[in-house]
């Protein structure tokens, strides 16, 4: 019903989409604590468990301090572990530092080991191995990992319950997990089969989500309880393909995961006004939802950035920021600018049949005949 109401409908502009929610589903800003709050806290009594993630680089690195600090700010009662690539500078890791209780560096083509003889065979699934790193972190019983683009609205602890390999799953094929978020067991035992199955199957999508979903093959069919629910691992994607189930539960939503290749940390941030700038019309720089991008902001805002400064002292760094009177061009964190731009021809004119086939292979016309004012009287008419 879905399919087939989303094939008959133009496409919804989707800074303005959710407002066409219910005020219940639209994400409060929560206020936020600081991170003096967190040290030594009788609560944080569980020291053999973890949320575990991982830093590639400086711009990963942002992300992943926005995701300690949500897991602080919500009294996480386990350790907060961070595996930092090689390539990250260090004072971002000094950063990283003052969030997280401990900070790995993990360079896979040092180590010397198993990882570093899969390596050599396998080149191209260098962050994939290093992300497999995870599960040499034996000092700990059990973990939840969670990538760097990934931000935490409530106390998720509860998650500790569940057995390796528990997910949610993915929503472009939902018969796989996401490995945004997944909780492991660590065991070196299970890290060289990991790494040597890696080694000779690759992964069939280039990465971490299809070596583990190949490798954990039973997780679609054998155990319920290894299935976590969706509102753990929500994506902006599955936001804007199936609005009312948004509309319904999305108040619920406990993790948000930037899928994608734009992440918050992208865009720029306007701090006297408040607002994301770096909003544009192409479908890739449009599927984050900008609550919970607005939310991101704000937590980097107040509780990373004055570690940032601390940590580069003197030395220039991109934080992210522009000067409210920069408002005719934004300034786009360097990442931002190897996107390709949107195109700015006016779409010529096109059928309703070719419409809905361009939207069904991605292509929208946010601004043109997909635009909110269009798709709101359709909408409408379905969700009465
Ligand atoms: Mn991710």
């Amino acid at each position: 019903m879905t399919r087939k109401m989303w094939g008959l409908i133009p496409v919804l502009n989707c800074s303005q989409l959710l407002k066409l929610c219910a005020p219940q589903c639209k994400p409060s800003v929560c206020p936020i604590t600081t991170p003096a709050l967190r040290a030594d806290s009788p609560l944080r009594t569980m020291s053999d468990q973890a949320f575990v993630t991982l830093a590639t680089n400086d711009s990963y690195a942002k992300g992943v301090m926005v995701l300690g600090q949500s897991l602080r700010n919500h009294h996480t009662t386990r350790k907060l572990v961070v595996l930092v690539g090689p390539h990250v500078a260090e004072p971002c890791r000094d950063a990283l530092r003052s969030i997280f209780d401990e900070v790995c560096v993990v360079d896979v083509m040092d180590s010397g080991d198993a990882a570093h003889l899969s390596m050599m065979k396998r080149p191209d699934l260098g962050v994939t191995f290093t992300k497999l790193h995870c599960w040499t972190l034996t000092q700990y019983s059990k973990c939840v990992f969670m990538d760097a683009d990934t931000l935490v609205l409530s106390n998720i602890d509860e998650l500790f319950e569940r057995e390796e390999l528990s997910a949610a799953p993915d929503p472009g094929w939902p018969d796989c997990f996401n490995s945004g978020v997944f909780v492991f067991r660590p065991s070196n035992e299970t890290h060289e089969k990991l790494l040597a199955f890696c080694s000779e199957n690759g992964s069939f999508d280039g990465g971490d989500q299809g070596v583990l979903n190949s490798f954990f093959n039973t997780w679609a069919t054998a155990d319920i309880s290894k299935h976590l629910p969706f509102i753990y691992n929500l994506s902006s994607i599955a936001i804007y393909s199936y609005l009312p189930a948004f509309k319904q539960y999305g108040h619920d939503a406990k993790v948000v995961h930037f899928l994608g290749k734009v992440k918050p940390w992208h865009h720029s941030y306007d701090a006297q006004r408040g607002e994301v700038k770096g909003h544009s019309p192409s479908p890739d720089l449009c599927q984050l939802h900008p609550d919970y991008l607005l939310m991101w902001w704000q937590l980097y805002a107040k509780s990373v950035l004055p570690l940032m400064q601390q940590a580069y002292g003197d030395t220039p760094f991109s934080s992210g920021f522009v000067e409210a009177n920069e408002d005719e061009e934004v300034k786009l964190h360097e990442d931002a600018r190897e996107q390709p731009a949107p195109a700015s021809a006016p779409p010529p004119q096109i059928s309703s049949e070719e419409r809905k086939q361009r939207w069904e292979a991605g292509q929208i016309d946010y601004m043109g005949a997909d635009s909110f004012a269009n798709i709101e009287r359709k909408l409408d008419s379905f969700l009465k």
